[in-house]
């Protein structure tokens, strides 16, 4: 019994003297943007289900779209002098000075899925995937796709000044370049949601001869996708078939409109993205071990070609 006694002791030392392995215990704020769309939803889910399992004490702000309401709320979690601050920047700028403040308070900040202009000294980590690369690969697929065949293409844009929506664009104009029979012939933004896809889309088919002038559609994420699809359905034409579809994400109605033969591609983004900052502010709490300035979460492609029905099936659990 002594020897467990002493043994018990030791842990509890080590882990006085460096710092607790786990993140239990800690108070991390969490400023995320909303829930615009599915893959947000799982992001918060799978955030808030991290965080119970590693024993962290989430305070959750949800800011409703609203840059004014992050801030807001990474200020209160100053005030509250939290361990740890995640946050998923709505748009790319206006950060410099609630993140100076954060650093002069010695928390550090964890970026989600986007990222901001701010200098990289004002924050721990961003964890994101290649937001460039994805646009491209959703750009190398369509020229793949089309071959030689004139292409007007029409793009729905994410939230503007975002950095999915500036990267994802400059991405897709890269893995289309070089194409001279691909051409955007309109681009706007559809705020990321099913229905301003809806929206947007109803108006570039009413601009483009009820559609028949465009050949793809290009979504900066699949909500926007699923609402535009409704659109193309309702002017009498066949996504999939008389207009392509490829977008981001690889949320589950995207596969189930791929098995209906209404989308063709998507490129995955996955929604857990706490996992590893919460590994990073780990490493960090225990012995000062500094994350690189970037950890980047893999992106896939997926075609009609990927059993989507199945990939449904497997994704329905995961937070969705
Ligand atoms: O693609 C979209 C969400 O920030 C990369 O934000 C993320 C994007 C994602 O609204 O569904």
């Amino acid at each position: 019994m002594k020897i467990l006694k002493a043994l018990a002791s030791a842990t509890i030392l080590a882990g006085c003297m460096f710092g607790s392995a786990s993140a239990a215990g800690l108070v991390v704020g969490f400023s995320q943007i909303g829930s615009e769309s599915g893959w947000r939803a799982a992001e918060t889910t799978l955030t808030k289900q991290q965080a119970e399992k590693r024993g962290v004490d989430l305070k959750f702000a949800d800011a409703q779209q609203k840059q004014e309401n992050q801030i807001k709320a990474l200020r209160s979690f100053i005030a509250q002098k939290v361990d740890a601050i995640f946050v998923a920047p709505v748009v790319a700028t206006g950060w410099d000075d609630v993140l100076g403040e954060a650093k002069e308070a010695e928390i550090p900040v964890f970026l989600l899925d986007r990222t901001v202009d701010s200098s990289k000294d004002l924050y721990m980590t961003a964890v994101t995937s290649d937001l460039v690369h994805e646009g491209k690969v959703a750009g190398e697929w369509l020229a793949k796709t089309v071959g030689d065949k004139a292409c007007n293409i029409v793009e729905l844009q994410g939230t503007t000044g975002s950095s999915p929506a500036i990267d994802r664009k400059k991405g897709f104009e890269e893995g289309i370049g070089g194409h001279a029979n691909l051409k955007i012939i309109r681009s706007q933004t559809g705020d990321f949601t099913r229905t301003k896809g809806k929206e947007v889309m109803e108006s570039f088919l009413k601009a483009e001869d009820g559609g028949k002038n465009i050949c793809a559609l290009y979504a900066h994420n699949d909500d926007m996708a699923v609402g535009a699809i409704q659109a193309i359905k309702e002017a009498g034409l066949k996504p999939g078939t008389d207009i392509l579809v490829v977008s981001i994400d690889a949320v589950p109605d995207i596969f189930l409109a791929m098995a209906a033969g209404e989308a063709n591609a998507t490129v995955e983004l996955t929604p857990n993205m706490a996992g590893p900052a919460f590994d990073a502010l780990e490493a960090f709490k225990k012995d000062g071990t500094l994350p690189p300035k970037w950890i980047q979460t893999e992106s896939k492609l997926y075609t009609q070609a990927d059993d989507p029905k199945a990939v449904y099936e497997l994704k329905k659990g995961l937070g969705y």
